[in-house]
C-alpha cells in the first residue's frame, strides 16, 4: 500500500476486534477507524467495511472512494436511502461462505427428507420404530430460489446426494444435472415442481415477501420450505398458516424480519419449524479483513474491483 489511507469499520463497537486485529496486521499502513469508538473527520475517510451501517453515515463521508460489505447480502445498505450510488459497493463473495451455506441447505434438506425429527420425538418416547414409509431421493425435487455463487454450490451439492434439482433465477443457468427456470414467466412451473423450496435470493423490491401464501399454495402439498436467504423474503404468518393447514409439512428458518427473532415469536416453539440464529454461515474475520485490503490494493493501483453491486439489480 503506498499513501496512507483510512478504513472507517462500520460495525457495533462491541464486534470491531474481529475485524481490526486482522485488518491491522494485513495493512499496518492502513489507519483504521472504528465508527462511535474513535473520533475521526468525515473528510478523511477513504473506504468503509461493514454490514448494516446506519443510514446516512455513509452518504455523508465526502471522500469516500469504495465501500466493503462484510456480507454477500448487501441490502442492508440498500435500505439507506442516502447511499452514495456514485461509491462502488463490493460484496463478500468467498468459498468458505458458499460452502458452509451449502453445507447447511444438504444438511436441512437431508434432516427433512431422512424425518429426523420425528427419529427425535421417538427417541424422547423411547420408541422403536422401523415402519416407516422410505422417501425415494430420485423422486424428491429440491428447487433453488436464487442460483447465483451460493445457490450454485448448494444446487451441485444436493444433486450429488441424487435429489432431482431445479434452480430459479432472472437469467437461464446452464448447470449439469440442475434444470432451470427464468424469470416470473416460469416462476410457477417451477414451484409445482419443487417438494422443497430453498431460498437463497438477495433481498431486493423485487423477492421482498416472495416466500408468501400464493407462493405457498403454488407448491406442492407437503412441501418443505429452508429460508436461508433474508427474513425479508418471508411472510412469517402466511408461513404458519400454509403449515398449519396441513399444505406445507414444515420449514426451516435461518433468517427473519426481525432479527434478533423476538422471545414472543411463534415461530420459535412451533413444532414443524426449526429455528437457527442467522448462523447458517459464519464468515471467517481474516478472510473479510483480506477481502477489503485486496480490494484496496486493486483500487490503489487503478485495477477494476471484483464483485461490484449494480444498483440497477440491486444485488
Ligand atoms: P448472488 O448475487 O450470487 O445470486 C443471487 C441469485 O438470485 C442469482 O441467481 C440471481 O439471478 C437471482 N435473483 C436475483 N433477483 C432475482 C429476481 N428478481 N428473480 C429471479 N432471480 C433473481 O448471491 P449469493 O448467492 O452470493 O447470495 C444470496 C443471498 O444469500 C445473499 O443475498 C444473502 O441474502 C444470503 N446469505 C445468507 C447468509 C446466512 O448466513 N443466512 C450468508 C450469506 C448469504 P441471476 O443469476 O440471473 O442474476
Ligand atoms: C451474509 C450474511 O449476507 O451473513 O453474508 O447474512
Amino acid at each position: 500500500m503506498t499513501a496512507r489511507s483510512t478504513l472507517l469499520l462500520a460495525v457495533p463497537v462491541s464486534w470491531a476486534g474481529l475485524w481490526t486485529a486482522p485488518l491491522a496486521e494485513l495493512a499496518p499502513d492502513l489507519n483504521i477507524v472504528v465508527h462511535e469508538r474513535d473520533k475521526y473527520d468525515p473528510k478523511t475517510i477513504d473506504y468503509a467495511l461493514g454490514f448494516r451501517p446506519e443510514p446516512g453515515l455513509l452518504g455523508s463521508l465526502p471522500n469516500l472512494k469504495v465501500v466493503f460489505s462484510l456480507g454477500a447480502g448487501v441490502d442492508g445498505f440498500l435500505a439507506d436511502s442516502n447511499y452514495p450510488k456514485q461509491i462502488p459497493l463490493v460484496r463478500f463473495v468467498d468459498h468458505q461462505l458458499s460452502r458452509e451455506m451449502a453445507q447447511y441447505c444438504v444438511m436441512h434438506t437431508l434432516i427433512h427428507h431422512r424425518q429426523q425429527r420425528m427419529f427425535d420425538g421417538f427417541q424422547q418416547e423411547r420408541k422403536w420404530r422401523q415402519s416407516v414409509p422410505p422417501r425415494h431421493t430420485e423422486d424428491t425435487r429440491v428447487g433453488i430460489l436464487g442460483i447465483g455463487e451460493i445457490g450454485t454450490m448448494a444446487a451441485e451439492r444436493l444433486r450429488d446426494h441424487d435429489f432431482k434439482m431445479a434452480g430459479w433465477s432472472r437469467t437461464r443457468k446452464q448447470i449439469a444435472g440442475v434444470e432451470s427456470f427464468a424469470g416470473h414467466d416460469e416462476l410457477a412451473k417451477f414451484l409445482g415442481r419443487s417438494d422443497i423450496l430453498i431460498c437463497l435470493l438477495p433481498l431486493t423490491p423485487d423477492t421482498r415477501h416472495i416466500l408468501n401464501a400464493k407462493t405457498f399454495a403454488q407448491l406442492p402439498k407437503n412441501a418443505f420450505v429452508i429460508n436461508v436467504a433474508r427474513g425479508g423474503h418471508l411472510k412469517e404468518q402466511d408461513l404458519i398458516a400454509a403449515i398449519d393447514s396441513g399444505h406445507l409439512s414444515g420449514a426451516t428458518l435461518d433468517v427473519f424480519e426481525t432479527e434478533p427473532l423476538p422471545e414472543s415469536s411463534p415461530l420459535w416453539s412451533h413444532p414443524r419449524i426449526t429455528v437457527t440464529p442467522h448462523v447458517a454461515a459464519i464468515s471467517d474475520p481474516r478472510v473479510m479483513a483480506k477481502n477489503a485490503v485486496d480490494g484496496i490494493a486493486r483500487h490503489k493501483a487503478g485495477k477494476p474491483l471484483e464483485n461490484v453491486v449494480d444498483f440497477t439489480r440491486g444485488y
